[in-house]
């Protein structure tokens, strides 16, 4: 049903976009009276259209479990790229979303985003607004055209470049046992904090904050990551007992460790803003020019604010500016895995139920996975070459590689 709709809410949205833009900014206006509320994807109806699809598509999207959760559910990656049976030398990008199983905007982008990659890789280049201009208005987030309208006619060509030229790998429910009980963690009973008691004490694990990055620095400053409710099992932000004990992040890091990704995404939500690591520390990363320049590349396409921990003052400060998050995925794809790696808060309110807004992070987002799929070409060239603006030793901090 959803798939069948999807060029319906292409068009839905375009033309939603068309008329709200340039209010769109400043329009503080909730869902309108009249409208239904959005309605997210079930963990089952996400298996079914990805079955589906991969049927329909088997040429350039594959499916496959990347582990299972705790009450059964397998953890799906899709994979879209051209000769997609084969681990080519081309960029991997890893998108990922729903670490929090009540951020449901976060696993929606991805779905989009998909069924709109394989919609458009098939399709030949069109005049999409029927202007008698082919593809002349990408998804950037401007009027390219200065027609007044914004990104009503992306190319078809772009697609397929992205496709043939990237292998995209897309985990969009990282937590699906969190999705399907409308809540944060995972639901992997707890037996006390550190596992010693007889009986279940608490349910769930904080999955973005279970990654084996810096795990003990906490330590160091208690009060600043507020590592009481890092260790108290019962809290909203509970680490577990060890790095990495939880299925669905052992089940990210194993997919990591066997394929070569050169920049991730994790979605979230809310806020409409965006972070890159150090997530336990407001010191400067190693790569920080880099980080930034993509970061402010995103940023003009989904106009969210990207927010710099290390950014205070002239001075570099050894704990974080806001708490952090220490056990993020971003810390340990960049720490340990030198990944190019942000997160993405997405809408401004959780649970975002007006359509249009969803419909309208589902369509920026495109832009956005689009964009970083294509600077994911000369991102490890630029490593080298923007890469290391911060001299690395042990006055400015820990030694990570
Ligand atoms: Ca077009
Ligand atoms: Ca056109
Ligand atoms: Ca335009
Ligand atoms: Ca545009
Ligand atoms: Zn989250």
């Amino acid at each position: 049903m959803k798939v069948v709709s999807f060029l319906l809410i292409c068009l839905f949205i375009m033309n939603a976009g068309f008329t709200t833009i340039n209010a769109s900014t400043s329009n503080k206006s909730h869902m309108p009276l009249n409208s239904a509320p959005y309605e997210y994807f079930t963990y089952q109806e996400m298996t079914d259209l990805f079955l589906d699809l991969e049927e329909n598509h088997s040429n350039i999207m594959s499916l496959a479990s990347i582990g299972r959760t705790y009450e059964g559910r397998d953890i799906w990656m899709v994979k879209l790229s051209d000769n997609v049976g084969e681990n080519e030398d081309e960029p991997g990008v890893l998108l990922m979303g729903a670490h929090h199983g009540n951020e449901k905007p976060s696993f929606e982008v991805l779905i989009f985003f998909i069924q709109y990659m394989l919609e458009k890789h098939g399709m030949e280049n069109t005049d999409d607004d029927n202007d008698g201009f082919v593809n002349e208005d990408p998804i950037d987030g401007f009027d390219n055209d200065g027609d007044g309208l914004i990104d009503e006619d992306p190319s078809e060509d772009r697609v397929r470049e992205v496709i043939n030229n990237t292998q995209i790998f897309l985990i969009p429910m990282v937590n699906p046992d969190g999705v399907e009980y409308g809540w944060r963690k995972n639901r992997a009973p707890n037996y006390g904090p550190d596992g010693k008691s007889d009986e279940i004490t608490s349910y769930g694990v904080d999955l973005n904050r279970n990654y084996g990055y810096r795990w003990y620095f906490t330590y160091l400053f208690p009060e600043q990551y507020h590592l009481d409710d890092l260790l108290n099992d019962r809290s909203w932000t509970y680490r577990g007992e060890k790095p990495f004990c939880e299925n669905e992040t052992r089940a990210v890091k194993n997919f990591v460790e066997s394929h070569s990704i050169s920049i991730s995404l994790s979605y979230h939500d809310y806020g409409e803003w965006m972070v890159f690591p150090w997530m336990h520390t407001s010191r400067h990363v190693p790569h920080e020019s880099l980080f930034r320049s993509i970061g402010e590349d995103i940023s003009k396409i989904n106009k969210y604010e990207l927010r710099i921990y290390g950014q205070y003052g002239t001075r570099e400060y050894l704990i974080p500016r806001f708490c952090g998050t220490p056990g993020s995925s971003e810390n340990w794809l960049y720490g340990r895995n030198r990944i190019i790696a942000y997160t993405v808060e997405l809408c401004e309110r959780r649970p975002e139920v007006n359509p249009d807004k969803v419909f309208d992070a589902c369509w920026k987002h495109v832009g956005v996975n689009l964009y970083i799929c294509e600077r994911s070409l000369t991102v490890e060239e630029e490593k080298v070459t923007l890469g290391r603006t911060i001299p690395w030793n042990f006055r400015q901090g820990l030694k990570i590689w």
